[in-house]
């Protein structure tokens, strides 16, 4: 595989423990979504891609297969493709097989070897693309390298409805950093799940074999891994509600049992059938995304499935 030129922004490590122990003492309680994803919660989050209930990842998917000549037109020849949060690097593909002359394809990512590992066999697929992986929190405010060709236009790539785990106040602020990177006239193109059926979306967040269930428990388990917290784990359970007043699925720990939780000093009590809340993901439509997006963008493109459950938009940065 290709040695590729890493640019290391050094993304600071998390302060799970701290992090943790303040969100215990909000009300209600609550353990930040970001924390799932240790090694054993991003092989869970792998399953639950592949899971029958867990519509978003397929359905995508399917829009980028079938329109991905389409988006490309929309990006445009010798455009410089930025990925947010690029893990994989798998659904990106799609859109390289089209896209007219790219001058790069920068993958931004806060796991080194992961990065390293995808953005190199992307590098080995596509020889004449230059890849310019980036080791960073893409959360956090960065100055991005030139590329090597000026671009006639910067894209970002944030697919996966990751945008839907943050609350709209936060997702502002961050549409905002994203326009910012990409500059005026340049583009967002961006995986948006949509509202559907109570039914659907509790199903997805709940599914029978127990996945996510699993994935939800992790983060207590990573707890107690990284900082010892001695949590007993089999006394929570996991819970998926639909919350539609807030328009979101609504991840849940509730206690079987009554339970003190001890993390960095404090001691949390937390009652039989009390929950901590441990991740929202928020549900749009097509109009109330393109009024969260406003204040940075303009929604130019939008592609769905026949039953409407995902989109992926082209948004252009004001
Ligand atoms: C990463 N994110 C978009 C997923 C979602 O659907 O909100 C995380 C997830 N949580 C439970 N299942 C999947």
């Amino acid at each position: 595989m290709p040695q590729l030129p890493l640019l290391d922004l050094e993304p600071q490590a998390d302060d799970v423990v701290g992090e943790c122990t303040a969100a215990m003492r909000a009300s209600p309680r609550q353990l930040p979504c970001k924390f799932f994803y240790d090694r054993r919660g991003s092989q869970l989050f792998d399953r639950i891609c592949e899971l029958p209930e867990y519509y978003p990842t397929r359905t995508e998917l399917a829009i980028l297969h079938e329109h991905a000549p389409a988006m490309a037109a929309r990006l445009g020849p010798r455009c410089l493709l930025i990925e947010l949060g690029s893990g994989s690097s798998v659904k990106v593909r799609k859109l390289l097989d089209e896209l007219v002359d790219p001058v790069g394809y920068m993958p931004i990512d806060i796991s080194r070897e992961h990065l390293l590992d995808a953005a190199g066999q992307i590098a080995d697929a596509y020889p004449e693309l230059d890849v310019q992986p980036i080791c960073a929190d893409y959360a956090q405010p960065m100055t991005l390298p030139e590329p090597t060709q000026p671009p006639q236009r910067r894209v970002a790539y944030f697919p996966g409805s990751t945008i839907g785990n943050l609350h709209p106040d936060e997702a502002r602020r961050f549409l905002a950093r994203v326009a910012g990177m990409v500059q005026q006239g340049g583009g967002l193109l961006i995986g948006v799940d949509l509202r559907k059926e109570p039914a659907v979306l509790e199903a997805a967040y709940n599914d029978a074999a127990g996945v996510t269930a699993a994935f939800n428990l992790n983060l207590l388990h990573r707890i107690n891994r990284e900082v010892g917290a001695g949590i007993d784990v089999d006394a929570f359970e996991h819970q998926a509600v639909w919350n539609g007043e807030a328009s979101r699925v609504e991840m849940h720990l509730v206690a079987r049992s009554d339970q003190h939780v001890a993390l960095n000093g404090d001691t949390f009590h937390i009652t039989v059938g009390e929950s901590i809340r441990t991740e929202c993901s928020y549900k749009h439509t097509l109009a109330s995304f393109a009024s969260l997006a406003s204040e940075a963008f303009e929604v130019v493109d939008v592609w769905t499935d026949a039953r409407q459950w995902f989109s992926v938009q082209y948004l252009e940065a004001k």
